[in-house]
């Protein structure tokens, strides 16, 4: 079918979406009152799945799971998103290009913002203009960090790794979590939801103000951190505690990349640790900051950070202009060093990561985007990489992941500091992290406790069976 008739077909069905869910969901309730009205048919929801389906059998373990990492065990509850191995992220059932379509963007802008991507990730409702506007609001009120955390991040060395310090910065901000202090007080476990949800709003205010402060510290001390400024979304107002704010591209580039790397499903190291860690109950501010330091990974997070350097590096080893045996080349270099190719493969993934297609349409349509020597490499990178990494053999994902163009972009704008960059996915990844540590809370989820076996005991049982 022609590219446009497709477009075209695409376009009426993500504008039908758009009616639909606005027509069903739109509202002048406020986040808290959504999930209040939400919750009940949850709960019902989850009593009866345990009720009527508690013995049904989702599949098998097999020794490769359990020595491989527990890939492909259905062995987790998380609400916000699905991930197909081969379309990529659903959130609540909404692709990547239909979220684009529904969600509110920011005003004077065009790309979703993250206030509405938390919205639709914990309530699974597209939220109004008007809410998404009160939720900014709130947030930018609530944004201020307080000082004994200000002095904390100032007593820091500029050399401690910007991720070190904002999961240390994360988890200070406990001393005044409402969480603990509802649970000292003994209140109800029905209740534990609202706490966590409060605990949860105020660290995506504040985080920016903390991954600011960061990058002020280790990289520019010359920085002014503003006031956060309340008609802002959350994102403009980082943009310009982060000296972006008169840097439009700049500014729309990380709405987009913030909403997008919000959330993954729940298996991944962040989300999955955050889960982890607040199954016991520790509060949302701690429990984030454990996620953060798995996210600090180089084959996790920190995976954009790895592709940059190696951009880089082929592209002093390439030139600008490289053909794409030179890529090739360089490509193969690299594996034969022993080394993976930073931003290629996944998990779960098997085809290319919807993210990194969002991520090249942003590039296709900005100008500015077009005669960039690092974005161009990036697109040529992603046209030959498959194909070696296929003759390589190794990989079962050889395309590219969304790490193998998101830092060439803060690259490209003027953000060049590499060790920052997985702090940025930092603050992003609290949406969906915290999304569902309010929905453990809601649902009364237990504490985690798999049962682990050693290699001995898999041996011993292997045989007998
Ligand atoms: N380059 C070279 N070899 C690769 C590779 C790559 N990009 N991706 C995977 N392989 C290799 C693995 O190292 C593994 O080799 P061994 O058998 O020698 O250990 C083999 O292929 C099989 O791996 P896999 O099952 O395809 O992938 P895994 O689930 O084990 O790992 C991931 C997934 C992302 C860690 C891996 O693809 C990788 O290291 N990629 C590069 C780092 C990266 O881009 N990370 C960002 C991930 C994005 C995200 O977190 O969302």
């Amino acid at each position: 079918m022609p590219p446009l008739i497709v477009a075209a077909r695409h376009a009426i069905k993500c504008s039908a979406l758009r009616t639909s869910y606005r027509t069903r969901y739109a509202s002048s309730l406020s986040l808290k009152e959504t999930l209040a009205e939400i919750i009940p048919a949850k709960r019902e929801q989850l009593a009866r799945v345990r009720k009527e389906y508690g013995q049904t059998v989702l599949g098998d373990i097999k020794v490769e799971n359990v020595i491989g990492g527990m890939r492909g065990l259905k062995a987790l509850l998380w609400e916000g998103s699905l991930l197909d191995p081969n379309e990529g992220i659903r959130f609540h059932g909404l692709s990547i290009p239909e979220v684009q379509k529904v969600l509110p963007a920011a005003r004077g802008g065009k790309e979703i913002i993250a206030e509405s991507m938390f919205w639709l990730l914990i309530t699974g409702k597209v939220p109004t203009e008007e809410q998404t506007r009160r939720l900014s609001q709130q947030l930018a009120e609530n944004g201020a960090l307080p000082q004994y955390v200000k002095d904390i991040l100032d007593a820091f060395p500029r050399t401690l790794h910007p991720m070190t310090q904002l999961g240390m910065g994360v988890a200070a901000l406990n001393h005044d979590s409402r969480f603990v202090k509802a649970y000292d007080r003994g209140v109800l476990k029905s209740e534990y939801w609202t706490y966590a949800l409060e605990d949860s709003l105020d660290l995506l205010a504040k985080l920016p103000s903390l991954a600011a402060r960061i990058y002020r510290n280790v990289h520019r001390p010359d920085l002014k951190l503003p006031d956060l400024d309340k008609n802002q979304d959350l994102v403009g107002n980082y943009a310009t505690l982060l000296g972006y704010g008169d840097n439009d591209g700049m500014k729309e580039y990380l709405r987009l990349y913030i909403a997008l790397h919000g959330d993954h499903e729940g298996g991944n190291v962040s989300a999955h640790t955050s889960h982890l860690v607040a199954s016991a109950l520790s509060d949302p501010y701690i429990s984030y900051s454990a996620a953060l330091f798995g996210l600090a990974g180089p084959l996790h997070g920190l995976a954009n950070q790895e592709v940059l350097r190696w951009i880089l590096s082929m592209k002093d080893a390439v030139g600008e202009n490289a053909s794409n045996e030179q890529i090739k080349d360089y490509l193969w270099s690299t594996l034969k060093s022993g080394r993976v190719i930073p931003g290629y493969g996944h998990g779960v993934l098997r085809d290319p990561d919807p993210r990194f297609i969002a991520l090249q349409n942003f590039c296709e349509v900005r100008p500015e985007l077009q005669d960039s020597p690092i974005i161009q490499l990036v697109k040529k990178t992603s046209e030959v990489a498959p194909g070696v990494l296929r003759q390589h053999g190794k990989t079962k994902n050889p395309n590219p992941n969304v790490d193998a163009t998101s830092g060439c972009l803060l690259y490209h704008y003027g953000l060049t500091e590499f060790n920052y960059y997985t702090v940025i996915f930092g603050v992003s990844r609290a949406l969906g992290c915290l999304a569902q540590i309010v929905w453990s809370r809601a649902l009364g989820l237990p504490i985690e406790r798999p049962k682990s076996i050693t290699l001995g005991a898999i041996e011993e049982f292997a045989i007998k069976a």
